[in-house]
């Protein structure tokens, strides 16, 4: 276990130093610059399996894996050596390929909701087109979302937090106009009375509601009992589409994602990450009448350059192939529950109030005595205490997600020692912070 006095970071922060000049924050992603939790963030070298190297040699468990494609473990070497093959056939060919098909099987035979796909390059880009196609598809121009859910960077989902259910949406960042935010609505996660008056006062103009349906942008905040259930409901009764934003916690929480783990089907999905295997991957898909509206099957427009590329599609496809593997899910929930109920277990017995959990390869933790239902009360939660508990986990060796408004991956690849040296490092953490 590296201790703080050897925790040696000069070379990681020279270069961010230097990144800082040169990329806005120094990064290519704003939470990769530690913001949320302070201090220098780790510039890594290497990855694998379980496990990320930085540029002075630290080594770390990583419970990011690169937010959620590394399921399988970093560098699997049958994804890269599927990689290696397909790199000599070419990386992108800007035309039909068979990979397309490939890939696309395995999603639509996978995932309930699915009956066609469309692949583009990431989950950003996937939500924005699954929000055009649910505004073509219906007619209606506007669209629920709960605060704290995150659907990618597209104006239309960047609106503040609204407070109470009437609020149209205003935005939540310079450079998003008020025009396009207005036509989306928001409620807290898990209040379905909020959703109620939302239809109640549009009864005829919500084209649908989109959602995570186990949150991983506000922390782990998974759903309440029948939330997912009464949004089926109200969405069938006011001819709306419901939407699984998926991106995350497609092919994590379960092979078909969490519409397969809950038993509910949305009429659209969205889909990223894990089924790029680490290679820039999205995809929406859904009912084949509503996909019938993409172009150029019909007029609703989306393209692009590298979408279904063979290198991305290959990377997709056999980390789908290691994923489907009797026992690789049974496999991740065993060892996440391990990880999350003893990281819960340490935490009380120092005396901190915690909240938390897992389901399947995901999991989170919040300091606070009252559970985390939605956005609100995780921000309740300490955060001044994560930030110190984040950092004294980074010295330990143990690289988490660095915000309490994230939520935490396990792999294939993470091992009972690798579970048992996190919580022995959590323990003495956590005595001290
Ligand atoms: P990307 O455009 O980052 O591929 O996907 C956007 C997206 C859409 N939907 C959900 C549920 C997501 O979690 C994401 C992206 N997740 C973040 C982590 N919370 C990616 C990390 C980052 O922003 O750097």
């Amino acid at each position: 276990m590296v201790t703080t006095t050897s925790f040696n970071t000069t070379k990681s922060e020279e270069i961010f130093t230097a990144a800082q000049k040169l990329m806005p924050g120094g990064v290519s992603s704003p939470v990769r610059a530690f913001k949320s939790v302070g201090g220098q963030p780790i510039v890594f070298d290497r990855v694998q399996g379980a496990y990320a190297w930085d540029v002075d040699g630290n080594k770390y468990i990583d419970y990011v894996g690169t937010w959620g494609p590394a399921i399988c473990g970093h560098a699997h070497p049958e994804v890269i050596k599927a990689l290696q093959e397909a790199l000599v056939k070419g990386t992108s060919f800007g035309a039909p390929c068979v990979l397309e098909n490939v890939l696309a099987e395995m999603v639509i035979e996978a995932v309930p909701s699915i009956d066609m796909v469309r692949f583009v390059n990431s989950g950003t880009e996937a939500c924005m087109s699954v929000l055009r196609l649910m505004r073509a598809f219906t007619g209606r121009e506007k669209v629920i979302k709960f605060e704290g859910c995150y659907h990618g960077h597209a104006d239309m989902f960047l609106v503040k937090a609204g407070s109470g259910v009437a609020t149209l949406g205003l935005p939540d960042s310079p450079g998003v106009p008020k025009s396009t935010t207005q036509a989306t609505l928001t409620a807290p996660y898990n209040d379905l009375e909020a959703v109620k008056a939302l239809f109640t006062e549009n009864p005829d103009s919500i084209a649908g509601v989109i959602l995570e349906p186990v949150v991983g942008n506000s922390g782990f905040v998974p759903p309440d009992a029948g939330f997912l259930e009464g949004l089926r409901e109200l969405t069938q009764e006011y001819g709306a589409l419901l939407v699984f934003d998926e991106v995350m916690t497609g092919f994590r929480i379960a092979y078909g994602g969490a519409q397969a783990k809950f038993g509910i089907t949305p009429d659209l999905t969205t889909l990223g990450k894990v089924i790029g295997g680490g290679l820039p991957v999205g995809a929406y898909g859904g009912r084949a009448d509503i996909m019938a509206m993409v172009a150029p099957a019909g007029p609703m427009y989306q393209a692009g350059t590298l979408s279904g590329n063979p290198l991305a599609m290959t990377a997709g496809i056999k980390t789908l192939e290691l994923l489907k593997k009797p026992g690789a899910y049974e496999q991740l929930d065993r060892i996440t529950k391990k990880l999350a109920g003893g990281m819960l277990k340490v935490a009380q017995e120092a005396g901190h109030d915690v909240v938390g959990g897992q389901i399947s390869a995901m999991f989170g933790m919040f300091f606070s005595n009252s559970p985390v239902h939605n956005y609100d009360d995780a921000k309740k939660s300490d955060l001044q205490k994560f930030s110190r508990f984040h950092r004294g986990m980074l010295e330990s060796g143990i690289y988490l997600a660095p915000s309490q408004f994230e939520a935490g991956f396990t792999s294939l690849a993470h091992t009972e020692k690798d579970i048992e040296q996190t919580l022995a490092a959590a323990k003495e953490v956590l005595s001290r912070i």
